[in-house]
């Protein structure tokens, strides 16, 4: 027991030296390209290998809190390593340091074999193993100082004791430590030694101990903290100054959510605008060093920087994307003005060859998209955006470019931090979630959401209203309708029109509400004809549909 208790500052040391070098580490990818930190490289890399079932079974438990779960899981689990690391450090420092380095390694490998990655994108895991490793040696002194409080400056440091595991006397360190260990309770007259707790000793030596884990712990806390604000600042999209579209589009007409409420803006405000992505920390783009490639199938491969995009003439479009992740009345869908330079426009000047079928387009997170080439060029307006609602991109949305195709779901046609447009055949390459068993092609469905009231809420019987969004990308909303506790179904009154790319809103005047609990439902129908289905569909492998239907309190 004694021995065991004896131990848990080692396994303390190990789990200090961990956090500072991972916090040092965030640090420095804060300051070059967030995802190159070690925990982020590791976190990365774990939800691209994880099964479809898995990921699937995670969105459906944790749902936004996917990612901080597995953020979580990565540090318990790189803890439970550290506190191995700092056990072993106590008899074996350099097994300790070894293990550390191990890990960070792994990291560093992580980062480097991102798409893109540059050399410089290992300095953050060389930060962590330097400080992990010195915080590691540093503790794991004074821990044997102060166990050997009759010798203070007799300890093996660190350096001396990974020498020596080089040579014959491999073992000569823990061995006098013990020896030493063994001197000192004998010369002791307590036959109950205290166990050496570092909270138990008043020791000048223990204190410091105390003091500099505490240090540790704060300065780590700091660092990780101070990292993420730099990666906040670091890139400043609202610095881009954006030409206008060579063809402005005029205002928007006025939204139905002036007059009610509780309906989506008829625009989703850039910081609203849903955010669907595999990242872990959004990616960073310099713009001095982007380029979007056009390459494969193509007469002349282009490189285009980011002023030649700016040179070329800008088009603006009202586009509502979509994610097939988005349940039957889910959050994911947004509407936005975008401007950018058409699809087509890059493709002519490219020069595609007679074999390729699909645009595969890669992205700086590693991300890959496959767009139908036929998608591209039958008349919808594709683009390669730079805008959104009259703002350069946010990071979160893709800055500097990206992807923006009407009417295919987002991960069909919506690359965000696009680097490179490839044009290829779908028997040649397949893309990020095509290998995770989801959809190759996958159009949008029609479908409709209620806004107003919310589910489970109280409405008054006075003026209570129905309303929401519909949309049926590049096909356009015909109707929608309403039902009122599987009763008929009621048209409802279509807002403002800004085309078939573009969602509609909509309301209904609930004029006979009676008091009570009831069941509302909505459904659209396209400007063909084609009425929302009542099958339920989950968002696997190609998109939910079914009908929206919920309880609402009318007083
Ligand atoms: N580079 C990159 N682009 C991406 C993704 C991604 O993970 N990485 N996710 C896609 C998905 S699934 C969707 S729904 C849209 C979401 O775009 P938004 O976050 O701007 O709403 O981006 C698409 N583009
Ligand atoms: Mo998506």
């Amino acid at each position: 027991m004694k021995r065991h208790l004896s131990a848990l500052p080692y396994a303390g040391a190990g789990v200090l030296a961990t956090l500072a070098g991972m916090s040092a580490g965030h640090l420095v990818a804060a300051a070059q390209n967030p995802a190159t930190s070690p925990v982020l490289a590791v976190g990365s890399a774990v939800i691209d290998l994880t099964p479809t079932p898995v990921k699937e079974l995670a969105v459906r438990e944790l749902g936004t809190r996917d990612k901080p779960v597995l953020i979580g899981s990565v540090v318990l689990v790189t803890l439970v390593v550290s506190v191995i690391a700092g056990l072993l450090a106590r008899r074996r420092p350099a097994l300790g340091a070894g293990i550390l380095v191990a890990l960070v390694a792994v990291a560093g490998a992580l980062a480097l074999l991102r798409p893109f990655a540059v050399a410089s994108d290992v300095l953050p895991a060389v930060v962590a193993a330097v400080v992990g490793v010195g915080v590691l040696a540093f503790l794991v002194r004074l821990l044997r100082a102060s166990a050997s409080p009759r010798r203070p400056g007799g300890f093996e440091t660190l350096a001396g004791a990974r020498s020596s595991t080089t040579g014959a006397g491999a073992h000569s360190g823990p061995v006098v430590e013990e020896g030493e260990e063994r001197a000192r309770l004998e010369a002791t007259d307590d036959p109950e030694p205290k166990p050496r707790l570092l909270l138990s000793g008043t020791s000048a030596t223990r204190r410091t101990v105390l003091v500099s884990a505490a240090f540790v712990a704060l300065v780590s806390g700091g660092i990780g903290w101070l990292g993420q604000r730099l990666a906040a600042i670091r890139i400043r999209p609202e610095d881009v100054d954006l030409p206008a579209a060579a063809d402005p589009l005029g205002p928007l007409p006025r939204g139905l959510e002036q007059r009610y409420g509780g309906i989506s803006r008829f625009q989703t405000r850039n910081g609203d605008f849903y955010r669907v992505d595999v990242n872990l920390s959004v990616p960073v783009v310099d713009l001095d060093g982007w380029r979007l490639e056009i390459d494969g199938d193509v007469d002349e491969e282009l490189s285009l920087t980011f002023d030649d995009l700016l040179a070329m003439d800008l088009v603006e479009r009202d586009i509502t994307l979509t994610c097939v992740s988005n349940e039957v009345g889910g959050p994911y869908v947004g509407a936005a003005r975008w401007l950018g330079v058409p699809l087509t426009t890059l493709l002519d000047r490219a020069g595609v060859g007679s074999t390729a079928d699909q645009i595969y387009s890669t992205a700086v997170d590693g991300f890959t998209i496959s767009t139908p080439l036929a998608v591209a060029l039958d008349g919808r307006d594709s683009m390669v955006a730079v805008g959104m609602n009259g703002e350069a991109l946010p990071a979160e949305h893709g800055f500097p470019a990206r992807l923006v195709t009407p009417g295919l779901y987002g991960f069909v046609g919506a690359t965000k931090w696009l680097r490179r447009l490839t044009l290829t055949t779908y028997e040649e390459q397949s893309a990020y979630w095509t290998d995770r068993d989801w959809a190759t092609e996958a159009p949008i469905k029609v479908s409709s959401r209620i806004d107003t009231p919310q589910a489970f809420t109280t409405v008054g019987k006075e003026n209570a209203v129905i309303g929401g969004v519909a949309w049926a990308q590049t096909r356009g909303i015909g109707k929608v309708e309403v039902r009122v506790d599987g009763g008929p179904w009621r048209e409802a009154t279509l807002g403002p029109d800004a085309g078939v790319a573009y969602w509609r809103q909509w309301f209904l005047a609930w004029k006979d509400a009676t008091p009570g609990r009831h069941r509302v439902a909505c459904r659209a129908t396209t400007l063909e004809g084609d009425v929302q289905t009542a099958a339920r569909a989950t968002p696997f492998p190609a998109g939910s549909s079914g009908i929206q239907e919920i309880a609402v309190d009318v007083a």
